[in-house]
């Protein structure tokens, strides 16, 4: 690179990467050809509308670009494209979270979401993103005992409340949803259901974890975690008499964002290529394998899992341990002063604030992407044991 300055701080960005452990839950690192896709020149172009019906001319290569990302979507999660549109323009899992909201509800309505310190996310209604702002949270959480979500309850909450969408897909569950009675949740409210699938959608894809689409109505999924591509959002929707696909494709482009960004769905399209491959389906597995290799060692070792295990790429570990043990803010600091890259968070009725709560989250995509394997997971579990205890 001619800029220097910049050319520095990139090279001292891999090499940090390549020297820690990484076990943010959220991260993944990316092939080559995704970054060249990346890097290439559709980054020049723009192309505001949706392929065929442009703004703005010389569109011809980047409409296959966009046509091709569409189709391996479709494919990857075994849609019919009879059944299902797909929307591949939204820049990131946040505003396709809204654009979904602003296409199906109007405003005030009230989104049934899980509470951001349960395990939801900010956009699932939290009253400091818009999404809590323009819509009514109805919240719900975890049962207090097993931590897992008590379908019984949620059945309850929303009897009462009649919520007009009920959100369902998580950042820190560990356990599996049971979709069908999510949907049954829904259905007592006439609830429409929208999925969040972004932590979970690779391990959907690789055969690990089970599909949430026969129960959906919209789902949406970040490209960038499990499902291992670039930074990127696809909004798939059924289609029927509602018209969903239209109203969202609206709802992104010209309601949230103007020209989509074509160099990334260049490298979404190539990721949804390498995430059908046989190989993701094996990635996909060893992903789950370490996970609970990494919880159950850390369990034997005497610190608390959250929902008390894990069949994902994700857990929590209570450090705190009601006192006896340490926050999650010291926790995630001296496990990175020693190479270990977690995030601090909040376990589900946390007493201690979300700036230094009582545990932290660990996940093994971007480890597993490594190579790493069980034996691997057991190390780090000694070490994450050992640092904390000193
Ligand atoms: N920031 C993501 C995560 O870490 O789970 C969610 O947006």
């Amino acid at each position: 690179m001619k800029d220097k300055k910049v050319e520095k701080l990139i090279v001292a960005e891999k090499a940090r990467q390549k020297k820690v452990v990484n076990l943010i839950a959220s991260e993944n690192y990316v092939s080559a050809d995704v970054l060249k896709a990346l890097g290439s020149e559709s980054v020049n172009k723009y192309a505001e509308g949706y392929a065929g019906a442009r703004y703005y001319g010389g569109n011809e290569v980047v409409d296959q670009i966009e046509n091709l990302c569409k189709e391996r979507a479709l494919k990857l999660f075994g849609l019919d494209p009879k059944v299902w549109a797909v929307n591949v323009q939204s820049l990131s899992g946040s505003p396709a979270n809204v654009a979904v909201y602003t296409a199906v509800l109007p405003l005030g309505a009230k989104i049934m979401g899980m509470s951001l310190d349960q395990g939801g996310h900010l956009t699932h209604g939290h009253k400091a993103s818009v999404t809590g702002k323009w819509w009514k949270q109805i919240p719900y959480g975890l049962d207090k005992d097993s931590e897992l979500l008590d379908y019984d309850e949620l059945l309850k909450i929303a009897m009462l409340e009649k919520p007009d969408m009920l959100v369902m897909g998580y950042t820190a569950y560990s356990k599996i949803i049971d979709w069908h009675k999510m949907k049954m949740v829904a259905d007592s409210a006439g609830a429409h259901v929208h999925v969040d699938m972004s932590h979970i959608a690779g391990l959907v894809a690789g055969g690990v974890y089970p599909s949430p689409f026969e129960y959906a109505d919209t789902v949406m999924t970040t490209t960038h975690k499990t499902l291992r591509g670039p930074r990127s959002a696809l909004i798939f929707s059924r289609i029927d008499d509602r018209k969903l696909y239209e109203k969202i494709d609206k709802a992104v482009f010209p309601g949230m964002q103007g020209g989509p960004h074509m160099n990334q769905i260049a490298a979404v399209a190539v990721a949804l290529g390498e995430a059908a491959k046989p190989d993701f389906k094996k990635y996909a597995k060893q992903v789950v394998k370490n996970t609970k290799v990494l919880a159950n060692t850390l369990a034997k070792k005497g610190w608390r899992i959250v929902s008390k295990g894990t069949d994902t790429h994700l857990f929590l570990v209570d450090t705190w341990m009601n006192g006896k043990g340490i926050s999650g803010k010291a926790a995630s600091d001296l496990l990175e002063q020693n190479g270990i890259i977690v995030n601090k968070n909040t376990i589900p009725f946390d007493v201690r604030s979300p700036m230094d709560p009582s545990g932290i989250r660990l996940g093994t995509a971007a480890e597993t992407t490594r190579g790493k394997k069980e034996k691997d997971m057991i190390k780090t579990a000694e070490k994450i044991d050992k640092l904390l205890r000193s």
